[in-house]
Parts: C-alpha cells; structure tokens; sequence
C-alpha cells in the first residue's frame, strides 16, 4: 500500500476536489495493490478506489485502461436508464491531463475509481443464492459486451487461457527447476501430468471468440448490501477476447467451494452440487439466450479445465519460487494448489450428475 505522502502525491494528479484524509489497504487481490481513499469534499466525505497497476504482469497499461474505457463506457450507455446506474458498472476517474491513469515519475501507473458504496465482495459463497446472483451477473456482463462496437479489444495477455500453454510453461519450470522445489512437489507433479488430456477441450472445440472478462472469480462482483444483487463485475484488467466458458469455469471453481483458495484443511475443500446448480441457473438467465449450442455442449467440463489450468498455475509458481501471484507466507502457492486439485477430484466424483442436470436446464431453457 502506497504512505499517505505518495497517495496524496499520486490523487493529486486526477480530477478529483477536496482534500485526501486517509488511505488504506483494500480487497485481497493477488495482482494490483489496491487502496481506498477517502477525500475531504464540501458535501461530505467521499470514497475512492485508487489501485496501482502491477506492471511486472501489465508492461502496457495503455491498451489495458483503454479496453476498460471502451467496457466501462458501453456497459454505462446501455444501463443508463436502470435503477442505479452509476452502481452497476465501474466509473473511472480520469486524470487532469485527460488521461485514464497516470504515470508517476518511478514509471508506476495509477487509476482511480468511484467508490461503489453500500456494496462488498465475498471470498465464498456461502448460500446458492450468492452463487445465483454472481453467475447472473457476470453473463449479463457478457451478454452486454456481445454487440460491443469495434475494433476488437486489445489481447492484454496472449494464451492468457490457453491451457496446453500453461502445460507448456508448467513443464518448462520442472525442467527448469530454479529453485529447487520440484523433488517435494512431486505427488502434485503427478496429478496434473495425469489430467493433461483436459487441456485441449476447449481449444480444439471451435467456439465463437467473445468479449469476455477472465477472471470471474466470486470476489470480483459487488453484492448489493441491502438487496444481495450481484450489482457490479469488476476488476477488469483481463477483458479481452476470449471464450465464454472460461468465464463460467472461473464461477464453479471459485464459487462452489467454501473455504478461501489457500486453505490448508484440504478435507473442508469440495464441489458442493447445489451451488453448481445455482450457478447454472444464474448464468443461464442472463447468457442462455446468446449461447450457442457448442457452447451449451461444453458447460459440463469448463470448471473442471479451468481448475486444472489455476492448480497447474500456482503450482508453475510455487517452482518459480513466487514470482507471479503475491505470497504473505512460505508455501501458499503450493497451498492453493492443492485446494484446486482437491476440488478437480471433487468434481470427477459429480460430473456425471452434473451433466444430467446441465441437460435438464438446457431442456427447461429451450421449453
Ligand atoms: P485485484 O486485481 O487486486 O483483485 P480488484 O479490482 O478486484 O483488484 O479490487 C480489489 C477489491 O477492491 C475488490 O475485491 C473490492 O472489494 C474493492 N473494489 C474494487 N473496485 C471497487 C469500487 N469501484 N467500489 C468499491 N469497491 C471496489
Ligand atoms: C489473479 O487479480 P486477481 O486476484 O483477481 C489472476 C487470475 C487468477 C486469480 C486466482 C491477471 O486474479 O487469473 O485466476 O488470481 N489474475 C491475473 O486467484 O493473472
Ligand atoms: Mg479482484
């Protein structure tokens, strides 16, 4: 988190009134340093988002604030004349200059948002209807996106899910072996060689390039205080082209388990169905009518590719010796490892059942 000097240093350079009070650490994000900054105004106190681009991960953040400006800017054209409207999409604050970030003079990059108030993210889901409430939101977010004017977006990451790529680089750093911890990995090594077969289905399975975010995490939708809507999908960095499913993927994996993703209590970790079904019937109401039927064909394995690729990508840093996602203790990469590939053997042991009810709510769908 940025000292109170370098805040006020860095708030000073976007078009914001008033005079900062206080900063403090927000969120539990693995990449931005995020803070949230409370300003002095004549009308009363207001918040702020103010995050520091990881520019180790994002060297380009001008076609990075760029696809968010394009998003941000859509998303808020078609919710205008909804309740709330300046609640459902992500406002930026832009800086005096006119830019959408800004660059101080160490080369760090800084963006400012408006603070969603009377909003919060949850780690867990911790009832279906959460679960409901954030697939419905983040397919309403596709489903938006899906007549977003041209130019395609800019392709922030390349192969950032590209599955057989993350093998790639996952095999790359066993070979490699820079820091020595391949030799006590070895049982996790193991489990994601002996589900390498997954890695293609999506690739090879010729589905429609869409507008999609990539990083559905549960955390990333604000839930309404006071009604529990998923009111606003955030953090945006990742919003590119893509494939849907991904996107769904990301929902079961980090939504059906109850317990956060470094828990080391690995019995607690499981598939629990009837957030999976939530989230199959809140991601159908907003994206069951863009979806095609490729689509539609492949919603059963998503999760489970998509837990593969995040195991076989924590455990690709752990070897790097943490390189990648932030760490606050020894061994948390491989931590959350082990969550995932505990969850992927969760999944095996339903996916029959989750197939049959897949097939069920496709058939009420198309009623
Ligand atoms: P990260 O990339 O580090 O995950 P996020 O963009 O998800 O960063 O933001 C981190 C946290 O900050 C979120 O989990 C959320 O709690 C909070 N947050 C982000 N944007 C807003 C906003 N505009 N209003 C209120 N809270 C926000
Ligand atoms: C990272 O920024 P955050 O914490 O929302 C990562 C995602 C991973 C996630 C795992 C740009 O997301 O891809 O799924 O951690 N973001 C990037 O928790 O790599
Ligand atoms: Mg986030």
């Amino acid at each position: 988190m940025p000292d109170f000097a370098v805040a006020a240093g860095v708030m000073r350079h976007f078009e914001i009134d008033g005079e900062l009070v206080s900063v403090e650490a927000y969120g539990s994000g693995h990449i931005n340093d995020t803070s949230c900054a409370v300003f002095q105004r004549r009308e009363g106190l207001a918040r702020f988002i103010l995050q520091r681009i990881n520019t180790h991960i994002f060297p380009n953040p001008e076609p990075l604030m760029e696809n968010i400006q394009r998003v941000t800017t859509h998303l808020a054209a078609l919710m205008a004349n909804e309740r709330g409207a300046d609640r459902r999409v992500l406002t930026l604050v832009p800086a005096r200059d006119g830019k959408p970030f800004y660059r101080d003079r160490e080369d760090g990059c800084w963006r400012v948002y408006k603070f969603i108030e009377g909003a919060r993210t949850y780690n867990t889901a911790a009832n279906a209807e959460r679960a409901f409430e954030s697939a419905k939101a983040f397919g309403h977010f596709q489903k938006m996106l899906v007549n977003l004017p041209g130019p395609r977006l800019h392709d922030i990451l390349p192969g950032f899910h590209n599955t057989p790529r993350r093998y790639e680089a996952f095999e790359r750093v066993i070979a490699e072996d820079p820091v020595g911890r391949v030799a006590s990995a070895r049982a996790e090594i193991e489990f994601a060689v002996a589900r390498k077969s997954v890695a293609n289905v999506l690739v090879d399975a010729d589905l429609p390039e869409r507008v999609t975010h990539n990083d559905t995490k549960l955390n990333n939708v604000l839930f309404d205080d006071a009604t529990g809507e998923g009111i606003c999908v955030i953090d945006l960095d990742t919003t590119m082209p893509g494939l849907a499913l991904y996107d769904f993927g990301d929902m079961v994996r980090t939504a059906t388990s109850p317990v956060d993703e470094d828990e080391r209590d690995l019995a607690r970790v499981e598939m629990q169905f009837p957030m999976f079904e939530a989230l199959m019937r809140g991601y159908l109401s907003s994206a069951g009518s863009f979806l095609t039927d490729a689509e539609k064909r492949h919603l059963a394995v998503a999760g489970k590719l998509i837990t593969v690729e995040q195991g076989i990508r924590f455990l690709t840093d752990h070897l790097a010796g943490d390189t990648y996602y932030k760490v606050s203790r020894p061994n948390q990469n491989l931590d959350r490892c082990r969550t995932q590939f505990r969850l992927i053997g969760s999944i095996e042991k339903q996916e029959e059942a989750m197939e049959m009810l897949i097939a069920r709510l496709l058939d009420e769908l198309a009623g």
